[in-house]
């Protein structure tokens, strides 16, 4: 099982580069971000709540995305593995997810992290934020507070794996095609 942990703050390039792994390794993609924008289309409590968070470009509470990454799992049983894009987003988050896995007798195999430069996240995102109608994209003080956010509460997940050495990081800057091509030798030579 090949499970891969896509790390980096907002607009580094997690979904584009997800998108592309999850059929060249035939992966199931579990986006949190993707997972709370579907409950908050279906209208559910959960959306509700997400929706505010999101919206202020604050973290929903760790339980959530936790409950539905769990059951993401479970939906999942013949996966030959998965992309973890925009989770875990905090050292809780990330325990848990061990804990998860171990119970499917798995584990991480590697993070992969992208880093790209707080201007050029910004200038990403204000223009994704033209079509996305991700009202968390649309406003520029909002994208530098999930810059800050991440900065101040995601980062450090780099550590935890880091300790476990499975960090690996790149330069999240420049042709989508060629970054991807430089994940997928660090995945076949490392994770
Ligand atoms: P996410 O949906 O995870 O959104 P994101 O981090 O903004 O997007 P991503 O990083 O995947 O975008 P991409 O670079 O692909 O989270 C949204 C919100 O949900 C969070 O703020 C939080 O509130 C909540 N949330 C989600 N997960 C959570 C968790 N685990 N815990 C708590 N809260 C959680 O794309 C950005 C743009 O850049 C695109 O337009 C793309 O085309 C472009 N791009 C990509 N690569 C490029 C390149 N190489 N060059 C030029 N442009 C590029």
């Amino acid at each position: 099982m090949l499970n891969i942990v896509l790390f980096g703050p907002p607009g580094a390039g997690k979904g584009t580069q997800s998108q592309k792994l999850i059929t060249h390794y035939n992966l199931v993609h579990l986006s949190t971000g993707d997972l709370l924008r579907a409950q908050i289309a279906q209208g559910t409590e959960l959306g509700l709540t997400a929706k505010k968070l999101m919206d202020e470009g604050l973290l929903v509470p760790d339980s959530v995305v936790i409950g539905m990454i769990d059951s993401a799992l479970s939906t999942n049983p013949t996966a030959s593995g998965f992309i973890f894009d925009g989770f875990p987003r905090t050292v809780a988050q990330a325990q848990s997810l061990d804990d998860l896995l171990a119970r499917h007798e798995a584990t991480i195999g590697c993070m992969i992290a992208l880093e790209v430069v707080e201007e050029e996240l910004v200038a990403r995102l204000l223009e994704r934020g033209k079509t996305s109608n991700r009202p968390d994209d649309q406003n520029e003080e909002k994208i530098r507070r999930r810059v800050h956010v991440y900065n101040t509460e995601t980062a450090q997940v780099a550590s935890y794996y880091a300790a476990q050495n499975k960090f690996h990081s790149l330069n999240g800057i420049g042709e989508i095609d060629e970054i991807f091509e430089q994940i997928t030798q660090l995945i076949d030579k490392a994770c």
